[in-house]
Order: C-alpha cells, then sequence, then structure tokens
C-alpha cells in the first residue's frame, strides 16, 4: 500500500502502534483522569478551545497553504482567536468514506494484540489515524448504525432489536445521510443497510444517492415480516439491490462491496464535489463463508475450522481497505478525504483467540460488547495520536456534520445527544465534560411489555464507573465496576460505592422513562412477504415456496422455543 502523509512523521506513528500493543494505553488512562477532573469554567471556555481549535484545522491552512504546522504557528493561532469563524469552509470540506464492518471486535487486529490474526492494512490506517481508544458502540448490529445515522440512542429511534420490524429506523428522525446530501455531498452506500427493508426505510429513500445493498442483516437471511434478504443469496454471487433494481454479481460479497464503492468514487470524482461513501460491510459476520484461499491462510493457526473462515474473512476485509487507500493515494484524493474506519459491535468468533482483556462480547452490556475501534484518517488535517475520552457511536452524527460545515436545524439539533468529537480529533487532550452512557441489550421476547426486561442486560458508564445489571428483569441486579482499576471488570465494588450506585442507577430510571415513549416499533406487525424477496420475485420470476410463507409469516415468533432452523440461527447470530 502506498502512502503520503506529510505531516506525520514516521517514529510518532511507529510509536502510536508500540503504545496500542498495550492493553488500554497509559496516555487514555491520562486523558481519563483530566476528563473526570472538575471543569471550572466550562461554558466559556469550552467555545474558546472549539473555535480555537477549528481555526487550526480548518482556516489556517486555508490562508497559509502549504506552510507546514509547527508549534509556534499553532499559539498565533489561538491569539488570533476572535476573528475566526466555527464553521469549516466548504473548501476545507473532506470527503469522507466511511467503512464499517459487521461483527469484528476490537480484539480482531493485529494492531490491538492479536497474536494470530495479521490485518496489516488495517493496521497501516490506525497508525495514521486518530485513535479513540475507549469508544463504544451498541451490543448489536441494527442498533449501532441507527444511532451512528441520527446521533441518539437506538431505542430513541424504535430501534429494540435487530429483527421482528424491531430493526427498522423511524422515518420520524432525520439521518447523516440526508444531512450531508443537504449539504452538497454525493452520498453512496455499498453493503448492509440493516435499518428497514420496506421502501420507504431503505437508504434510497434516506439520503443516499447510491445504493448497492442486500438486505435484512445479512446476505442470505429472512425472518418474519419485512427482514429479509433476496432469496437463495449466498456470501458468494450474491443478487444485490442497486438504485432498486437486483443484480446478478460474480464474486465475494465484501470484493463486490468495495469494488462497487471504487467505482462509484472514481465516477464522482470526474464530477467533482465533495463525497460520501458508506462501505458497512456484510463480512464478517456469520455464516462464516469466507473464500477458500483467505481461509486457508489460517487453517491449523485457530482453534477451531470456523475462527479460520472468520479470520480469513477478515484477512480479506483487511486486503479490500488496502485496495481502497491504495486507489484514493493513486487518485490524489487522500490527503482531502477523511477515512472513518469502525466495527459494530463487540467480538465473536475470534474472541476465543483474542479479546483484547475485556469481559463477554457482542449481544452484552459488558466493555467487551460495546467496545469499538474508531479510526478517523484525514491526512490534510489531523495527526495521528491516541484520545482516551469516553466517546460513542452517537458523536459520529455531529461530528461529520460539523466537518462539513453543516448548520443543523433547531429539530435535528434536538434530536442529535451526541457530542462533535472535533476537538479531540484536533486535541487530543481537548477538554471533554463528563458524561453518562446508557446501554441495553434489548431484544425482549415478542409481544411482551419492555418493562419486563428494564434490567436486562443494560448498563450505565461513566468515564471511571460502570454499572451493569444483567439478570435483572422489573427489578435490578446491579454490580459496580471501577474502570481505572478493573478494566477487565472482573470485581463488584457495588458494595463499597452505594453512593455511585444510587446515582447512576436514578440516572439509569430516568433515562429508561424518557425512552419509552418512543419505542414505536414494539406492536408493528410486517408485511407478509420480505420486500427484498417479493422484488426479486417480481424481477425474475418465481414465488414464495411453502416454507418460504411459514419463514416470513409476520405472526410467528422466531425466538419462541418452537422455532425452526431459522429462528434458532436468528437467535444465535444476529
Ligand atoms: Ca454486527
Amino acid at each position: 500500500m502506498r502512502t503520503n502523509l506529510p505531516l506525520i512523521a514516521p517514529s510518532a506513528a511507529h510509536a502510536a502502534t508500540e503504545l496500542a500493543r498495550t492493553e488500554w494505553p497509559q496516555k487514555g488512562a491520562e486523558n481519563q483522569r483530566a476528563i473526570a477532573a472538575p471543569e471550572a469554567p466550562m461554558g466559556a471556555r469550552k467555545t474558546f478551545v472549539c473555535r480555537t481549535n477549528l481555526f487550526c484545522a480548518f482556516l489556517w491552512p486555508q490562508i497559509f497553504r502549504g506552510l507546514r504546522a509547527s508549534s509556534g504557528i499553532v499559539i498565533g493561532c489561538v491569539t488570533l482567536l476572535p476573528i475566526a469563524a466555527p464553521a469549516a469552509t466548504p473548501a476545507a470540506r473532506p470527503n469522507i468514506v466511511f467503512v464499517l464492518t459487521d461483527d469484528q471486535g476490537y480484539g480482531d487486529l493485529s494492531a490491538h494484540g492479536n497474536p494470530v490474526l495479521k490485518t496489516p492494512n488495517l493496521d497501516a490506517l490506525r497508525a495514521q489515524s486518530v485513535r479513540f481508544t475507549d469508544f463504544h458502540v451498541s451490543p448489536t448490529c441494527a442498533p449501532t448504525r441507527s444511532a451512528l445515522y441520527t446521533g441518539r440512542h437506538e431505542f430513541k429511534n424504535g430501534v429494540t432489536h435487530t429483527i421482528l420490524e424491531r430493526e427498522r429506523l423511524t422515518l420520524g428522525a432525520t439521518t447523516l445521510a440526508e444531512v450531508l446530501k443537504g449539504a452538497g455531498y454525493t452520498t453512496g452506500i455499498y453493503g448492509k443497510w440493516h435499518l428497514g427493508d420496506e421502501a420507504a426505510y431503505q437508504p434510497g429513500k434516506r439520503g443516499f444517492d447510491e445504493v448497492y445493498i442486500h438486505g435484512g442483516g445479512g446476505i442470505g437471511q429472512t425472518y418474519p415480516g419485512s427482514c429479509g434478504d433476496a432469496p437463495g443469496n449466498t456470501y458468494f454471487d450474491p443478487a444485490l439491490l442497486h438504485n432498486g433494481t437486483f443484480e446478478k454479481t460474480k464474486g465475494y460479497c465484501t470484493d463486490l462491496f468495495f469494488a462497487q464503492a471504487l467505482r462509484w468514487i472514481e465516477g464522482v470524482k470526474a464530477r467533482g464535489g465533495p463525497f460520501f461513501a458508506y462501505i458497512p460491510t456484510n463480512a464478517p459476520h456469520g455464516p462464516y463463508n469466507a473464500r477458500p484461499e483467505d481461509a486457508a491462510l489460517y487453517r491449523g493457526k485457530t482453534p477451531d475450522e470456523q475462527t479460520a473462515n472468520f479470520f480469513g474473512m477478515l484477512h480479506n476485509i483487511d486486503e479490500n481497505v488496502g485496495r481502497l487507500l491504495a486507489r484514493l493515494e493513486a487518485w490524489g484524493l487522500a490527503r482531502d478525504t477523511l477515512v472513518v474506519f469502525m466495527n459494530d459491535n463487540g467480538g465473536t468468533a475470534g474472541t476465543k483467540v483474542f479479546n483484547a482483556g475485556m469481559r463477554a462480547q457482542k449481544g452484552t452490556p459488558w466493555l467487551g460488547g460495546t467496545r469499538a475501534s474508531s479510526f478517523w484518517r484525514w491526512p490534510a488535517r489531523l495527526q495521528p495520536a491516541d484520545v482516551g475520552a469516553l466517546t460513542a457511536h452517537i458523536d459520529f452524527f455531529p461530528t461529520l456534520a460539523e466537518l462539513a460545515g453543516v448548520t443543523l436545524t433547531p429539530a435535528v439539533r434536538a434530536q442529535v445527544e451526541g457530542r462533535s468529537l472535533v476537538p479531540l480529533l484536533t486535541r487530543p487532550d481537548a477538554p471533554w465534560a463528563e458524561r453518562t452512557l446508557f446501554t441495553h441489550v434489548g431484544r425482549w421476547p415478542k409481544g411482551t411489555a419492555p418493562g419486563l426486561a428494564k434490567f436486562k442486560s443494560c448498563s450505565v458508564r461513566e468515564t471511571r464507573w460502570h454499572l451493569v445489571s444483567i439478570d435483572g428483569g422489573v427489578e435490578p441486579a446491579w454490580q459496580l465496576f471501577d474502570l481505572a482499576n478493573d478494566r477487565g471488570e472482573q470485581r463488584d465494588v457495588a458494595k463499597e460505592h452505594p453512593e455511585v450506585v444510587r446515582r447512576l442507577a436514578a440516572s439509569y430510571d430516568a433515562w429508561w422513562d424518557s425512552v419509552q415513549p418512543m419505542l414505536v416499533n414494539e406492536k408493528v406487525l410486517g408485511p407478509r412477504l420480505n420486500p427484498f424477496a417479493e422484488l426479486y420475485w417480481k424481477q425474475f420470476g418465481g414465488g414464495p415456496t411453502p416454507e418460504q410463507l411459514r419463514t416470513m409469516d409476520p405472526t410467528r415468533d422466531p425466538l419462541a422455543g418452537s422455532a425452526g432452523k431459522a429462528g434458532k440461527a436468528g437467535k444465535k447470530r444476529n
């Protein structure tokens, strides 16, 4: 892979990579201490710092294009603050490429210490990026995606599951793609949407100009109601929905998504104007169907065949990321393109090999269920660094909106509960006020009252504390963990800090009450046929078999005890 990062000293990038090999870098811990400290004159001072950063990041380089940043220049920049405007100028707006992998864990990266898996291209991207080391997403797929694209918790989007109509992002929300499109970006999605398969919910109606996707939560899935992919699809040669029409493809899913994204970027580049390319891969989500040559790289090196396939799928993603970065470089786009990389929930098949010292995995509120990679590379503006501040998926929307120079309407500002990461991107130790993040796995049984699961698999997080209830229901079963001393969440200190438990539990109660009116999908009955399947049959002929009709029956609960094969798979995999 070619690189061209004039602002990055090789030694700094190398040091950063080495730093990451130790679990939870000390630099992150230092930042956390700084964040936890009282921040006296926060209001005025925050504005000052934020505007200073913006000025340094965007306006100064515009005025003195070609000058290298130096400490002297930065000091000068601060003194010039009063004339700085807070928003990015259009010329300073980056192109944006966002790669989101499905079910890759934080530990499934060689730069994070994985002893078996090799990810040289992701490692290089990481070394060249601002890295948020305490960054959290939701415990499963659709919830994270809804939070990324609205800037608020998934429950406020009506998303409380990955199927059963409860994966649909409420039509009342404004999506990030709509905001970027409104600001002049050309937008495209290549891969997994998983926020509603009915026509009104599909990405083409939610801000994306170009759509190249599979249906459901994974290629080949079929669930009751609306959630499902084209019938008969597998990871090889899938039929993909391209701007409303299915295309029968040749190739492996991840290769197809990246290749189409690159074709599109090349075309958009020729037309000019900023672009936003969203590449949410279906891989390495189960079933673990890798290209044989990729799985062969790990056969005999993992505890089982499944993990060899899983690592093979990640090897293929890594190669595609390498191709993407090389093409951006060759096209002269790398310097002015922000590349963001994340994974969408905690680890899965790879955790038996390495889990970066964390407890548990996908589908749980433990840190191992929510901590994710979050790499931000923008060679023209950002210098590689670790940022230890407590950050989350809900911060993605306001950050990109700010970088795109968007002034959000009051209604959208009211929707977004995350914070812009721009101050941290430009100054890793920028003040960052304490915050509270809420996690709930959702997934309560179909037709049951959410309140019965209020305290089932949920948590409340502050920088230092993590209050977790796993086996509660109507009543809590809180355990408290002191992350300053116990990142692995092994020792419950609830009895030693009852005041912390009381305070965080009270904030959880208030949050739970606040989201109840927004659970709009709980009683929705889906259509008789999966829309993707129906469209596929309309285009190519054919129709549902009795078994397919039974599987799609919207009154069926695929997770009930009498569930068939699809239901059992769904319980395990979604
Ligand atoms: Ca996932």
